[in-house]
């Protein structure tokens, strides 16, 4: 069905000039794009289930739909005072009352197993290659990667304008830039490897979000959440804060570039260097976030 729907886009795509646009940035961008209307492409093990479960619910709400829309139009053809001049008195009908009642009882079966499926899925983290930490800030995210995986932490800050505009001179595309989305420092992990990500906040409540990669939880102060993903391809991936947290709650996004094995081992090799003698700058940065 979904290849259905894809041939069906790309068809569309084909014929009209700015959805021909749309669809060179469309797949698998990590980002929204303009028109978009349904989810983001997977990029993950979990977001391809969710993907699935979305859209065989649509095909399921649609069918309903219809079928309701088809009972009214019947029922304002047959039944009204021209074509049905003296109606019946009938009150009770078992057959339709036990239909009506178990039809939709069997509905939400269906619903209820790949739904639970899912959240089982979810929420059993199998073993990690790579644990890393996110901690939610007013209004930037600090990410610490586990001693086993690196040890080091950095703070991801969203650019402003003029950090764009500067990179953007420096020979970045804009859409390597994006408007509200790029940060300072990416979130960098290994494609088809586990990587278990551990959310908290310091201040108030934030949630991280990444939505190619099918992730989402709550940041809460004192509390450690955890969920996981396994990314299956590679691509630069945004998510923002999705927890109302305060004036500059839209202005902390996060990015996660998904790598091959050697580009991480190269990437970890530089990391360990650079985060390790970052001096300790927080209360200017936070200061500067804050300004934004
Ligand atoms: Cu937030």
């Amino acid at each position: 069905m979904q290849q259905a729907w894809r041939r069906a886009a790309a068809l569309a795509a084909a014929t009209t000039t700015p959805f021909a646009a749309l669809a060179q940035s469309a797949p698998g961008a990590g980002q929204p794009v303009p028109w978009q209307i349904g989810l983001q492409d997977s990029a993950s093990s979990v977001m391809d289930f969710i993907t699935s479960l979305h859209t065989g619910l649509v095909w399921i709400i649609v069918l309903i739909s219809l079928f309701v829309l088809g009972l009214l139009v019947y029922v304002v053809m047959r039944f009204n005072e021209t074509a049905n001049p003296t109606p019946s008195k009938t009150t009770h009908n078992t057959t339709i009352e036990v239909a009506w009642t178990v039809v939709p009882v069997l509905i939400l079966l269906a619903i209820v197993i790949p739904s639970f499926r899912l959240l089982k899925f979810q929420e059993e983290i199998p073993p990690s290659d790579v644990t890393i930490k996110v901690t939610g800030k007013q209004w930037y995210w600090t990410v610490e990667y586990a001693k086993d995986s690196g040890g080091f932490g950095f703070d991801a800050i969203m650019l402003d304008e003029k950090q764009r505009g500067e990179a953007i001179q420096k020979g970045a595309k804009p859409q390597d830039v994006p408007r509200l989305l790029a940060v300072d420092n990416e979130i960098v992990v290994p494609v088809n490897k586990v990587v278990r990500v551990q959310v908290t906040a310091a201040d108030v409540m934030h949630a991280f979000a990444m939505p190619a990669l099918g992730i989402k939880r709550d940041a809460v102060p004192g509390r450690l959440n955890e969920t996981w993903f396994r990314a299956t391809r590679e691509g630069l991936y945004y998510g923002q804060c999705s927890e109302l947290c305060g004036t500059n709650h839209a202005f902390m996004p996060a990015a996660i570039r998904v790598v091959s094995d050697q580009a991480y081992a190269a990437w970890l090799e530089d990391a360990k260097k650079k985060y390790a003698s970052t001096t300790d700058d927080r209360a200017v940065r936070v200061a500067d976030a804050a300004k934004q």
